[in-house]
């Protein structure tokens, strides 16, 4: 399938120069950057991106991360880029995610663990649509 995914290039990359780094990896892995705006959220929009894990133990300290320096977003265009760009990201826990990953590489915690991909079609639509409303990323 043909589709569009949404990246963050989170704050503990961006902080560290690591943009063009992130980039060369998903571009050397076949996935065209189609849109790309770096911006700094607020609490509140940290807070809508992040709802669906309001229940979380992590929540409170991921929103205060998350809107603490600038991210760079990015919508991402190629064959299964939903499920391909999870493959390139790696696993949550850097601890855990297999060699050549983003976040093998240059992840520094499960927390800042540098990079953000949507998990699914429905909630990539979501995702690119959030950031179309408050920053006008298209594609
Ligand atoms: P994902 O980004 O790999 O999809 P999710 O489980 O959706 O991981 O969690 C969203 C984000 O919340 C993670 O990328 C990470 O920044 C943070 N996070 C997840 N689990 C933990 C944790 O156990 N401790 C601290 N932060 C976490
Ligand atoms: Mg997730």
């Amino acid at each position: 399938m043909f589709e569009r995914t949404l990246s963050i290039i989170k704050p503990d990359a961006t902080k560290r120069n690591l943009t063009g780094t992130i980039n060369k990896i998903i571009e050397n892995n076949g996935l065209r950057i189609i849109a790309q705006k770096r911006l700094k959220l607020n609490e509140e929009q940290a807070k809508k991106f992040y709802e669906v894990h309001n229940e979380k133990s992590f929540y409170n300290d991921l929103i205060e991360y998350m809107s603490s320096d600038p991210i760079v977003v990015q919508v991402l265009e190629g064959d299964n880029a939903i499920t391909k760009y999870r493959e390139i990201m790696g696993s949550t826990d850097p601890q855990l995610a297999e060699e050549g990953t983003i976040r093998k590489q240059v992840a520094i915690s499960k927390q800042e663990n540098s990079v953000h991909g949507s998990d699914s079609v429905e909630n990539a639509t979501k995702e690119i649509n959030f950031f179309f409303k408050i920053a006008e990323i298209v594609g």
